[in-house]
């Protein structure tokens, strides 16, 4: 009976799969789940029964999964990005009639995305690409949603999605319809590159407060918890404070964060999104360096053997006041982080251009307001500068963020050459920092480069007085001039 088809499935099972899927059901959207691995099933009905009834039914073989669906089906993936993609798309996408969608939700490339879309298309089945952002709570509790693709794939779902999403208040639910083509996972991957810098800029910040002002574990609680009062309240200043709260159970009265390996990890995205940065002439210095910070910490012991052939220059620089430090590394911070979003949403307009996905830029700063990583109050005034220009050429030109970087700029540039006199790596304050000098200042040496470019390969140059394109014989004029 058509009653008891679920309204929507969804496959892979892991952490995100799990935990979307019963936030789904949790919303009254029936749902049925499958996992390759039956284990997988088992605990989400489990789960689903054990948080309150929820209407969710498992299955074991894929078949009775695609059978147990509404028509037309949509199934929402989970799985592994990359070939696992693929081989979930050859199970199911036999067992589907045409019209039917298949969605997936991991952290894909956008060009697998645009690949599989054609090839469904081809089967008159219906294909969308959609960022899931928040981790396991998240999907629980309530994600970001970035999906794109299709638009008539995107009705099919848009009430389940409306009511999955975070919810913020005044603000309506974290999910927009991106864009076509792979514009979901393009605009998740850019997410995930800027929360590789906000995850940077944060954790130069902390190493400032405690290798140069000398603070505490407890210190830094009050100042991450202080901080999250006010300008920065965002996701991942909120959880910076509590990780200083957290005690070691294996060695007992130490914290710990201080027995964390400083090894960071990496799934791609913030690799991605450089790459991409790099092939759209989107200059993202800010990002790139938090991907740099992420390939030099897996260097542990290149690094304890330079540590011990160059000594600490922070013993020797003294300790600064600790009240005005803190105060300055938040106006740093602060500083540093409207640089990052400004590389991160101008990748966007130029992907979008390149495109023509038309993609509505205060509407992505709109949906990471809830729900994702880089969750923040800051996303608020972000969408404000693009609802006053949607076609803004850089966030650092609306006026609002042009005065509070003209308001902090000088405890920025303090910051900075505090860290560098001290031995300090700062690369992310210190690249937004570049950055700014170098976009803010109506000439730059780029002369300079044209010139030595026409001089050693006739590659030409424009003037500043006159229209067109010239070439100088700058050898054969400078050994003129060196004879007279
Ligand atoms: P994983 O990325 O760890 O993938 C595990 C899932 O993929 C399991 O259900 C596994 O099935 C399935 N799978 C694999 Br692996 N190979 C398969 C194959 N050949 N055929 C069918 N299924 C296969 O799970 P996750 O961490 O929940 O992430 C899911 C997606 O969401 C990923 O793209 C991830 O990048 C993205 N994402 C993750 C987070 C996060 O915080 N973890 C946040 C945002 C987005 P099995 O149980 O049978 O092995």
């Amino acid at each position: 009976m058509e009653t008891e088809l679920s309204r929507i499935g969804l496959t892979g099972l892991a952490v995100m799969g799990q935990n979307l899927a019963l936030n789904i059901a949790e919303k009254g959207f029936p749902i049925s789940v499958y996992n390759r691995t039956t284990a997988k099933v088992d605990e989400t009905v489990a789960r689903a029964k054990a948080e309150g009834d929820l209407p969710l039914r498992g299955f074991h073989d894929p078949h009775s999964f695609v059978l147990s669906l509404q028509k037309p089906r949509v199934i929402i993936l989970l799985v592994k990005a990359g070939p696992a993609v693929d081989q979930t798309i050859a199970t199911l996408a036999p067992l589907l009639d045409r019209g039917d969608c298949l969605v997936d939700g991991g952290n894909e490339w956008y060009e697998n995305t645009e690949r599989r879309a054609e090839a469904m298309a081809a089967r008159g089945l219906l294909y969308l690409g959609m960022g899931v952002s928040g981790g396991e709570e998240g999907a629980r509790r309530g994600p970001s949603l970035m999906p794109g693709g299709a638009a008539p794939a995107y009705a099919l779902l848009e009430d389940v999605l409306l009511r999955t999403a975070a919810q913020v208040p005044g603000s309506g639910p974290c999910v927009t319809f991106v864009g076509p083509g792979g514009a979901g996972h393009f605009v998740k991957m850019v997410h995930n590159g800027i929360e590789y810098g906000d995850m940077q800029l944060i954790a130069e910040a902390y190493d400032l407060l405690r290798t140069v002002g000398g603070l505490s574990n407890p210190d830094l609680h009050r100042v991450f918890s202080d901080w999250n009062r006010g300008e920065l309240l965002s996701f991942l200043v909120e959880i910076t404070a509590e990780i200083f709260l957290v005690n070691d159970d294996l060695s007992p009265g130490d914290h710990l964060v201080d027995r964390v390996l400083d090894k960071t990890g990496m799934k791609g995205t913030g690799k991605w999104t450089v790459q991409q940065a790099a092939e759209l002439s989107v200059a993202a210095p800010t990002i790139a360096a938090a991907l740099d910070a992420r390939f030099l910490s897996a260097l542990k012991e290149d690094r304890v053997a330079a540590a011990a052939v160059f000594p600490p220059a922070a013993a020797a620089a003294g300790r600064p006041d600790k009240e005005k430090l803190v105060d300055d590394v938040r106006q740093a911070l602060y500083a540093a982080k409207v640089c990052s979003y400004a590389q991160g949403m101008n990748i966007l307009k130029a992907k979008s251009k390149e495109k023509g996905w038309g993609l509505r830029m205060g509407e992505m700063a709109r949906i990471w307001k809830g729900g994702c990583i880089i969750r923040a109050k800051f996303l608020d005034r972000i969408e404000r500068a693009y609802e006053r220009d949607a076609e803004l050429g850089s966030l650092l030109l609306d006026s609002e963020f042009a005065q509070e970087m003209a308001e902090r700029e000088a405890a920025w540039r303090r910051v900075v050459c505090l860290a560098v006199n001290a031995g300090v790596g700062v690369p992310g304050m210190a690249a937004s920092l570049a950055y700014f000098d170098t976009f803010r200042r109506a000439r730059l040496p780029a002369n300079l480069v044209q010139a030595q470019r026409d001089y050693f390969g006739a590659h030409t140059y424009e003037r500043t007085d006159r229209p067109g394109n010239f070439h100088t014989e700058w050898s054969k004029i400078a050994a003129e001039r060196s004879l007279l």
